[in-house]
């Protein structure tokens, strides 16, 4: 029998609407070959599925989640109270407060880590995703960087 794969992130998003900028961190991890799972969850609309799957992500295998929301974004530092898994939140654009309230909705207190990347950072979550599965999957770590060494080739020396 054909051995699956674990799924090594999980990423998940508040809304339909944060899905634009989530795409982002599915790229990256397509691009690094690092495999992933898509969710929507939302901490407000959809309490329960939040609690079992923030409850259940470690025995499912996932070494890494990565949440995106936005306004009230309180979906990542949730996911962070119910897990030990390292969690990376991404603050999405909101129309009236440009994503500043959905950045500062992820500063959680002492006692619940949680990495915040930028505003609509879901390609620096991906990235940041690889490097926590870099420290132990030696596949990865090479991918990972050949991918950073490419980025500094393709900068060009002067401007056109
Ligand atoms: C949050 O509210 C979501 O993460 C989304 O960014 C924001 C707006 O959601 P929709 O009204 O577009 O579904 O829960």
């Amino acid at each position: 029998m054909k051995k699956t794969k674990p799924l090594k992130v999980s990423i998940v998003m508040g809304s339909q609407s944060d899905y634009k900028t989530m795409q982002l961190a599915e790229k990256t991890l397509k691009k690094i070959g690092v495999s992933f799972e898509t969710k929507i969850i939302s901490a407000h609309r959809t309490p329960k599925r939040m609690y079992d799957f923030a409850t259940s992500a470690e025995e499912k295998g996932f070494a890494v989640i990565i949440a995106g929301a936005g306004m009230a974004a309180h979906l990542p530092g949730m996911i962070a109270s119910l897990t030990s898994l390292p969690t990376v939140a991404v603050p999405c654009e909101s129309k009236k407060l440009k994503g500043l309230d959905s950045l500062l909705s992820c500063h959680m207190p002492n006692g619940i880590p949680l990495a915040v990347m930028p505003i609509n950072g879901a390609m620096n979550a991906g990235l940041y995703a690889v490097s926590i599965i870099a420290t132990f999957d030696q596949r990865v770590r090479t991918a990972l960087n050949r991918w950073k060494l490419k980025q500094t080739r393709s900068v060009k020396k002067k401007p056109k």
